[in-house]
């Protein structure tokens, strides 16, 4: 065993001196222990990113696409495994495993610290390591923070580059003394040993065993083994989800799981929402939305995470605490998705998609026929008769937020939210839409949430599984707690509280067809949701919730039969008793702490569906 004089560096909060200081000693320990051959510190300006993404070309880590065809674009192709999130391998290693909750998987904090010290150690050798400052949201707004991330990864480097906003002006705001989270992130693979015996390197360094650690009352976060998205950019689901949920808790506040648009009428009031879908549900596709209402619009601000404060003036208000996009490329094409398709026409890094022969990328569903001969996200020769996919279907782009044609002008300036919607994949039950009647019965069906597994996590896609406020990978501490703060936030504001709706885009006929065209005609289900936030239709109730009165849900010009219909919003009595039995189960499992007013809601529920049976 490594034994090395330098433990664990400590949480910066603990480190004296000058703030600037304090972080120039958690640099120097993190790189004591790591054992880098250099410490490169980064800004993000075009030169170091030029420099950079030529260096990973050189390596052969990058693949450079036709600059006429996509300009300043790349391709990277990650290990075969590598290639989505590890909830397996992801820890949260607060104090006391109550307060992780069941849903989390807690280790012992100085056990797992010590676990660390043995990866680290030398985990860097051979390589380079980067110390990155980023904000999250402008530097200096009232609802941002920073954090830095260190890593030995120029790909990590880059895509922060493009997802957070890096600069001198972060270091500066360290050195007045804001507050920082302290990330780390090693690829795992050293190019030399303690003995001094070298290794050549591969287009993407990664190990075998892999720790995505949160500590959450030290603000940390430490990542060992993969160089993926959601487990390697370290500001985005382990600090602005995970880390900052608690941050959130412990000062009145939320983050979340959230796409934030504004929805603009054609009598031209705004309206503010946000949505909560699990991964790969269709958050970037509806903040990209293009209405196909006439007259309506939407301005993208966030695809994936908000950070939402309760305002001086009672409202709940919002920003997207990130300054970039990492999408799911599947699916996503000129006739589902056509402003994505714009935003990644250049400056973009695409991973694990497939390669053109005149050096472009493809993906199933990026056009309706596949080229007829493509080298595959594996590296090796592809073509229709395959029969495998030829983008890995978590494949995805990163690529900066001010490349996306619909984003907001204002997008630094924080929003307030009108309507909360929660959605997840359902192929039964779930209504396409329904307002909660109560900000409670909005929270509970916010924390009920259940959705078919996607691919942008390990396990069985298809398999159902719950996935509470799209939060169950990245809430930081007890969900159950999490929802009773929820309630505690809408008591807080009242009248001023958004509404609360749930969608399913997803449900399907007894032949497997979805039964809604979903994507731009989404808009339809956010006409009506604009319409009941100011107060001018009717609902329906129903023991789910209040449904539309079909008559004020525009579906002019949709080829869908009233049969179709009926079965959007069929809400059937006995599988939805048997959805209330899974739901007790599943509330079970928080042991007492699931709010007292859950109960209330599911018996009311179930009193209302043997009325109805
Ligand atoms: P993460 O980035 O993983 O958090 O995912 P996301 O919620 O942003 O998901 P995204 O919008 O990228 O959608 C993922 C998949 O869902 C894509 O393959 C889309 O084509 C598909 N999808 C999105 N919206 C719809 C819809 O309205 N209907 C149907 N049927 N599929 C959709
Ligand atoms: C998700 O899985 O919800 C994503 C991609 O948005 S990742 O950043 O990898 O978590
Ligand atoms: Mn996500």
């Amino acid at each position: 065993m490594i034994t090395n004089p330098n433990h664990t560096t400590p949480a910066p909060a603990t480190v004296p001196g000058s703030p600037r200081v304090a972080l120039e000693a958690w640099v120097a320990r993190v790189a004591s222990l790591t054992c880098p051959d250099a410490v490169v510190r980064c800004d993000g300006s075009p030169d170091e990113t030029a420099r950079l993404t030529q260096q990973l070309v050189d390596e052969g880590k990058l693949i450079a696409l036709d600059p006429e065809r996509r300009p300043n674009s790349y391709l990277a192709r990650s290990a075969p495994d590598d290639v989505a999130r590890v909830e397996g391998r992801t820890f949260t290693c607060s104090r006391t495993p109550e307060d992780a909750g069941p849903t989390n998987l807690w280790r012992d904090p100085d056990a797992m610290r010590a676990e660390l010290d043995d990866l680290f150690a030398g985990s860097m050798r051979g390589r380079t390591m980067y110390v990155v400052p980023f904000s999250m949201g402008p530097v200096g707004g009232p609802i941002s923070q920073l954090g830095v991330e260190v890593t030995d990864s120029a790909y990590v480097v880059l895509s922060m580059g493009k997802t957070t906003r890096l600069g001198p002006e972060v270091l500066r705001a360290i050195g007045a003394g804001v507050p920082w989270v302290a990330t780390v992130h090693s690829v795992g693979m050293p190019l030399r040993d303690a003995a001094g015996t070298e290794r050549s390197d591969v287009a993407w360094p990664c190990a075998e065993t892999r720790y995505i650690v949160q500590f959450p009352e030290t603000r940390e976060v430490w990542s060992y083994g993969s160089g993926y998205g959601g487990n390697a950019l370290l500001a985005k689901k382990c600090f602005a989800l995970r880390i900052a949920s608690v941050m959130g808790r412990d000062e009145g506040w939320l983050a979340e799981h959230m796409l934030l648009i504004r929805l603009t009428s054609p009598e031209g009031r705004a309206f503010h929402v946000a949505a909560a879908f699990p991964s790969a549900c269709g958050k970037t596709n509806l903040a990209m939305l293009q209405p196909a209402l006439p007259g309506w619009s939407v301005e993208t601000i966030g695809d994936d995470i908000a950070w939402l404060r309760p305002g001086s003036d009672g409202r709940l208000h919002a920003i997207n605490p990130e300054a970039g996009l990492f999408g799911v490329a599947p699916g996503t094409g000129a006739d589902t998705n056509p402003v994505a398709v714009e935003t990644i026409a250049a400056d973009t890094i695409f991973t694990n998609v497939a390669l053109t022969d005149d050096g472009d990328v493809w993906w199933e569903g990026l056009t309706p026929e596949p080229p007829a001969h493509l080298v595959d996200w594996t590296g090796a020769d592809w073509t229709p008769a395959s029969g495998t996919p030829a983008a890995h279907p978590n494949a995805r782009f990163t690529v900066a937020l001010d490349r996306c044609p619909s984003l907001a002008a204002d997008v630094d300036a924080s929003v307030p939210i009108d309507a909360v919607v929660f959605g997840g994949r359902r192929s039964t039950n779930v209504p396409l839409v329904a307002q909660a009647p109560t900000w409670a019965e909005g929270v509970f069906m916010g924390a009920t949430v259940s959705s078919e597994r996607t691919a942008a996590a390990e396990g069985t896609v298809g398999e159902l599984r719950r996935d509470p406020f799209a939060m169950l990978p990245f809430c930081g501490y007890d969900m159950a707690e999490h929802w009773s703060h929820w309630l505690d936030i809408g008591e807080q504001l009242g009248a001023g509280a958004p509404a609360v709706f749930q969608v399913n885009w997803f449900r399907k006929d007894q032949d497997g067809s979805f039964l809604w065209p979903g994507f731009r005609e989404n808009a339809r289900v956010l006409e009506w949701i604009a319409r009941r936030v100011e107060g001018a239709v009717p609902a329906v109730e129903s023991p789910v919730g209040l449904l539309p009165d079909v008559a004020d849900l525009d579906v002019r010009g949709l080829a869908i039969s009233d049969a179709q219909l009926d079965a959007l919003f069929a809400v059937d009595p006995d599988s939805w008793l048997e959805e209330c039995r899974r739901t007790e189960e599943f509330l079970d499992e928080f042991g007492g702490r699931s709010p007292a007013v859950f109960t209330a809601v599911l018996d009311e529920r179930r009193a209302a569906l043997h009325a109805a049976a």
